[in-house]
C-alpha cells in the first residue's frame, strides 16, 4: 500500500490491481517487442540512419526487459495473447507499409503515433506506479522522447515529399488509437490512469510532434482529431 501526493491510495497486491496490471504490462511488454522489431525493419529501409535506428532499436529491448521485471516484481503474468490481439490493426498495418517501401507510413505508425501513445502512457503511469516501476518507467520515458524526435527530425527534412503520404497514413492508423484507447480505459482506471488524462497527453505529444514536423495549426487539428469519435 502506498499514500501518494492527492491521497490516493492503490494495493498494488489486490487481486483486482493484479488482474487489470497483467494485460496493461503485457501490452506494454508486447509494445517494446514489437518497437523493438519496427526499428530493425526502419533499419533496413533507411541505410542512410542505420546505426541511429538499430540503436533504438537496442533501447526498446531493454525497454521490455524493464517492464517484464514490473510484472515479476508484483507477481503478475503478463496475459501476451491479449497485448498481441490489441495491437495487432497498428502492427499489421506497420507490416504491409514496410513491405511496400512506404517508409513515411512506417515512421507515422512507429515514431509518432506509437511514441506519442507510449510517451502518454508512462507520462501518466509514472505518479501512480509502484516504486519500482517508476523508476523503471522514469528511465523509459526519456528515452521515448528521443525516439519521437528521431522521426520528428526525419519527416520534418522530407516533409513536402512526405505530406501526402502522412495524411493518408494518419487517416488509416490514427482511428485505431482511439479504439485502443478505449480497449484499455478500464484496466488503465483500475490502475488509477484516467482515460481522459491519456487522450490529453496524447494529444498534445501528437499536435507538437506534427507542428515540429512543419504542418499548420489547421492541419493539426484536423489531423489529430481524425477518427476521435471511434
Ligand atoms: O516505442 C515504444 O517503446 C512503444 C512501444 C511502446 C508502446 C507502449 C504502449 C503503451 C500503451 C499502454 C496503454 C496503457 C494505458
Ligand atoms: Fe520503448
Ligand atoms: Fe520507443
Ligand atoms: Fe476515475
Amino acid at each position: 500500500m502506498q499514500q501518494l501526493a492527492d491521497g490516493l491510495e492503490i494495493d498494488f497486491h489486490s487481486e483486482t490491481y493484479k488482474d487489470a496490471y497483467s494485460r496493461i504490462n503485457a501490452i506494454v511488454i508486447e509494445g517494446e517487442q514489437e518497437a523493438y522489431e519496427n526499428y530493425i525493419k526502419l533499419a533496413e529501409l533507411l541505410p542512410d540512419n542505420r546505426d541511429d535506428l538499430i540503436r533504438l532499436s537496442k533501447m526498446e529491448s531493454r525497454h521490455k526487459k524493464g517492464f517484464e521485471a514490473c510484472g515479476r516484481n508484483l507477481n503478475v503474468t503478463p496475459d501476451l495473447q491479449f497485448a498481441k490481439e490489441f495491437f495487432a490493426p497498428l502492427h499489421d498495418n506497420f507490416k504491409v507499409a514496410a513491405a511496400q517501401g512506404n517508409v513515411v507510413t512506417c515512421l507515422l505508425i512507429q515514431s509518432l503515433i506509437i511514441e506519442c501513445f507510449a510517451i502518454a502512457a508512462y507520462n501518466i503511469y509514472i505518479p501512480v506506479a509502484d516504486a519500482f516501476a517508476r523508476k523503471i518507467t522514469e528511465g523509459v520515458v526519456k528515452d521515448e522522447y528521443s525516439h519521437l524526435n528521431f522521426g520528428e527530425v526525419w519527416l520534418k527534412a522530407n516533409f513536402e515529399a512526405s505530406k501526402a503520404e502522412l495524411e493518408e497514413a494518419n487517416r488509416q492508423n490514427l482511428p485505431i488509437v482511439w479504439k485502443m484507447l478505449n480497449q484499455v480505459a478500464a484496466d488503465a482506471e483500475v490502475l488509477a490512469m484516467e482515460k481522459e488524462a491519456l487522450v490529453e497527453d496524447f494529444m498534445i505529444q501528437y499536435g507538437e510532434a506534427l507542428s515540429n514536423i512543419g504542418f499548420t495549426t489547421r492541419d493539426i487539428m484536423r489531423l489529430s482529431a481524425y477518427g476521435l469519435s471511434a
